[in-house]
């Protein structure tokens, strides 16, 4: 696999869903560019002889063997992408899984196991709201009654856009008779952070995912003219946010966690009014459950004692959240010594390996990102390390699927 040859299939891939201002990606789920990339999938897995499956949910399969043989071994990611987010994150497990049958092909491996590429629906959650939608729904995570009434910034609810993707709203929910045929379920995704970099090498293995969650912070004061009410009258609900984001970054730090407010709603979002309402998306993170709690509790504590001193009220509500993962032992150490003693790293993403982990034995391949940069258009790996991605996800899945 040279870096010829991967960059070859992924500039096909990499205009779809391209700001036209060029700053990031704009790929949500259901959405024009997400449709675009769903028939890329469909045209490059028949280019291959590879059977095109969708789940209830729209997550896509590309089979090569039988889509209802036992012990699959499933590898994939997502092609969604955050606002203006970067290139590689999720779409790279998909090129890659795609390169890597190819390579096999080459190689004339014969899968004693169905093998094949999954594309899963709505991973970052940046129309709908709740991460990891598709694995989500496929494992049960997520009631799809509550899910069908999931509606977009612009009021679509999820049961209308999984219509105009040909897709059944009432036959949204689990496929456990599908999981139970899986053996394996392998993601190999572009690394968000340095651990690489720091450790100089191309591809590593994932120890864990780190609990995470958002929360939706209402804070609630008095609209009133900006320019009429007395400082001392005003119950200013973007004082009380303002506190609350120095409050998440204060106790990140001081706990070892990662925190931040990247989305904020203002009503009525004047800028000649003191708001009436803040509502912020905090979305918090730790090497454990404990401090995870501990983090989310003293923001919201600090948060409750500004509005105290603000006249405003605070309410908290967990929008989703996903516990930790420690990705099962025997197979994260059968990989890393397979790829040659890799490094072994945790990662503070959520991904749709973290979802699948409860229902399959799961594993996580990393590939250098000379940046460290993810959710941002900075977000890179080069050729030389996807290449090397590529043949490192062929020989985890050869070595999976020949046993
Ligand atoms: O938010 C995450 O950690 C993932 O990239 N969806
Ligand atoms: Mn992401
Ligand atoms: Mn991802
Ligand atoms: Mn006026």
């Amino acid at each position: 696999m040279t870096p010829a040859r991967f960059r070859a299939l992924w500039q096909t891939l990499l205009p779809i869903g391209q700001d036209p201002a060029g700053d990031g990606w704009l790929r949500y789920g259901w959405s024009e560019a997400d449709l675009a990339c769903r028939a890329w999938f469909t045209a490059q897995a028949q280019a291959r002889g590879l059977q095109v499956t969708t789940d209830r949910n729209g997550n896509l399969y590309a089979w090569w063997g039988d889509p209802a043989g036992d012990g699959a071994v499933v590898t994939g990611s997502h092609f969604d992408s955050v606002p203006h987010g970067g290139a590689y994150d999720g779409p790279l497990g998909i090129v890659s899984g795609l390169l890597a049958v190819d390579l096999l092909a080459e190689r004339g491996v014969t899968p004693h196991r169905p093998l094949a590429v999954a594309a899963f629906a709505e991973e970052e959650g940046s129309r709908f709201g709740v991460a990891c939608l598709g694995s989500r729904l496929l494992t049960g995570a997520l009631d799809p009654a509550a899910a069908r009434k999931l509606t977009d910034p612009a009021g679509v609810s999820l049961a209308d856009a999984v219509s105009t993707a040909g897709l059944d709203p009432a036959a949204l929910g689990p496929e456990p008779e599908l999981l139970a045929r899986w053996g394996y379920f392998i993601e190999l995704h572009v690394e968000q952070g340095r651990a690489l970099v720091d450790r100089g090498a191309a591809v590593g293995v994932a120890s864990a995912i780190w609990p995470h969650g958002r929360w939706r912070i209402e804070i609630t004061g008095e609209g009133n003219h900006a320019g009429t009410t007395a400082m001392a009258d005003r119950h200013d609900p973007m004082l009380t946010t303002a506190y609350t984001v120095l409050a998440a970054n204060k106790e990140a730090r001081l706990r070892g966690g990662h925190a931040t407010v990247g989305r904020i709603e203002v009503a009525p979002n004047a800028t000649n009014a003191v708001p009436a309402r803040v509502t912020a998306w905090l979305d918090a993170r730790a090497p454990d459950q404990q401090t995870l709690t501990g983090l989310v509790e003293a923001v919201t504590v600090r948060a409750q004692d500004r509005a105290d001193r603000d006249g405003t009220a605070v309410t908290v509500a967990a929008e989703s959240v996903s516990p930790v993962v420690d990705f099962d032992v025997t197979l994260r150490d059968r990989l890393a010594a397979r790829l040659g003693d890799a490094p072994v790293l945790p990662t503070g993403a959520g991904h749709d390996a973290g979802v699948l982990s409860g229902h399959v034995p799961t594993a996580m391949l990393f590939v250098r990102n000379p940046t460290g940069v993810s959710h941002a258009p900075g977000e890179h790996a080069t050729d030389d390390d996807c290449a090397a991605g590529v043949v490192a996800l062929a020989d985890v899945l050869a070595e999976l699927a020949c046993q």
